[in-house]
Formats: C-alpha cells, structure tokens, sequence
C-alpha cells in the first residue's frame, strides 16, 4: 500500500495513526501542501478534489480519511479500532466526527488562504484556528468527563478511532498556541496515546518531509 501524505496534514496524520495501529506495512509518497504539490494535475489524477491522503490499494484508490479508516477497518479487523457494541461504535464515531467535521474543516490549508484573500491577517487567522478548536475541546472535554467507562483512551481501554482522529488535533492546537491545560481529559488522553508506537511514528515530526 501506498500512502500520499503530508507531514503536517492532519488527515494524512490520522490515517498512519490507523495503518499503524494495524501493524501495517506501507510506504509513503510525499506530497507538499506547501509547495502546492496538491493542486498539481498528476496529483489530482489520484485525486480529484486535490487533497491529501490517497491511500493506494491493490483495490485501487482510496480518498477521503474516514472512509480509508473504515476500509482498514473492514480489511484488517485486528486490533479493532471499533468497538463491537452499537453504542460503542455510535460513541467514537461520534468523537471522530466532533474532530473530523466540525473542527478540522474550518482550519484546513485551502479555508485559511481565503480568510487571507478576504483580508484577514495572521493574528486573525490564528484566533479564528484557535476558535473553533477551543469550542470543540470544551464539548469533548465534557463528553470524556461524562463518559464513566472511559480509561486511558477516548474510549474505554484500547486505543480507537477516536484517538487517530483525537491526536492531530491535539497537534494543531499545539500549533494554534491553545492552551491545553483547560482540557485535562484531553491533554491525558494526549499523553497516553504518545507513549505507544503506533502514534509516535505517526508523528509528524517523524516524517521524511517535515520540516
Ligand atoms: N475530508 C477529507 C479532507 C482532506 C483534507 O482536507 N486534507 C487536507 C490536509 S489535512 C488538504 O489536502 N488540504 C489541501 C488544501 O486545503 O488546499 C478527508 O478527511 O480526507
């Protein structure tokens, strides 16, 4: 399998976070978002909306994190990154869209560059980053504090794929200068998660293009 990554692309980030909760072998191809290489046309033959990862399969390719999570998920089955239980299921995938489509979005490369062209400047863009992680770390916080099954993981005592969606976010807020103190649940569940493998490699700072 072949991985088209950016260091610092969240996405591309919660994904390796899943390949190597897996145990799985793969290599990575760099593409970098700063130097645009995204919205080149070889790129966007793998993938038309021009963003990063693209998961290539001998199933052919993968877009879009969420669904290459589920299909790692269906195709490699252990360790479970779901729990087996409706209920558990309904509550990661409830975190991971908390992160994936109610947070990320809103800070992504391609939103910022037209904040700018509107007119904003860099405090203002930082704040508007640290905006709408701030409001989705308090929800979160409160959602973990509520949860009384919880242990060292989002979700009960393994890591899941709530944590590969948690991780990166918890990058970028660290990126965005927000303050993480406020989110001790959070900032634990950080802490725990970077003790393993499987997320230290997943590091950005890990990856052959970071710099
Ligand atoms: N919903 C997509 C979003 C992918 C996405 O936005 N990727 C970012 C990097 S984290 C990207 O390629 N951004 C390019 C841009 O915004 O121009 C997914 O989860 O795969």
């Amino acid at each position: 399998m072949k991985l088209y990554s950016f260091f610092r692309s969240g996405t591309s980030h919660r994904t390796r976070i899943a390949l190597n909760l897996k145990g799985l072998d793969y290599e990575i191809s760099y593409v970098s978002l700063a130097k645009n290489e995204h919205q080149q046309l070889d790129f966007k033959r793998l993938n038309p909306q021009g963003f990063v990862p693209v998961l290539e399969t001998e199933s052919g390719l993968l877009l879009q994190s969420p669904a290459i999570i589920e299909w790692i998920e269906q195709q490699y089955p252990e360790p479970a990154l779901l729990p087996a239980d409706a209920l558990g299921k309904e509550k990661v995938r409830a975190i991971a869209a908390l992160i994936g489509c109610d947070i990320h979005p809103l800070n992504n490369k391609r939103v910022l560059e037209h904040l700018r062209q509107l007119g904003l400047d860099q405090n203002q863009i930082n704040a508007w980053c640290a905006k709408w992680i701030q409001d989705g770390f308090s929800a979160l916080e409160q959602i973990l504090a509520q949860d009384p099954t919880r242990k060292k993981f989002c979700y009960g005592n393994q890591p899941s794929l709530a944590d590969a969606y948690l991780i990166p976010q918890v990058v970028s807020a660290q990126r965005f200068q927000v303050d993480l103190s406020a989110y001790p649940q959070i900032n634990e569940i950080y802490q725990h998660c970077m003790t393993l493998e499987a997320f230290q490699k997943a590091a950005p700072e890990q990856q052959a293009d970071a710099f």
